[in-house]
């Protein structure tokens, strides 16, 4: 039974995991919490990276939670 619940939490964890991880958030993104995310924080990210020079308006080189919000997932 013991072990049962062990892989039970196992799972849901990895479930949690998946799902942060498909839908990213600005303070997920943001690594260092400085208020900005860098080339090298979307790096990270395939979508993100692909998007970046788009999203950046005010090319910075960097992304400001307003221009984050135009970040299609
Ligand atoms: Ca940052
Ligand atoms: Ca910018």
């Amino acid at each position: 039974m013991k072990q049962f619940l062990k892989t039970f939490a196992v799972c849901a964890l990895s479930v949690a995991f998946v799902a942060q991880a498909s839908e990213l958030t600005f303070e997920s993104v943001d690594a260092d919490e400085n208020g900005y995310i860098s080339v090298a924080e979307a790096d990270s990210y395939e979508a993100l990276k692909e998007q970046f020079k788009k999203l950046d308006a005010d090319e910075d080189g960097q992304l400001s939670p307003e221009e984050f919000k135009g970040f299609a997932q």
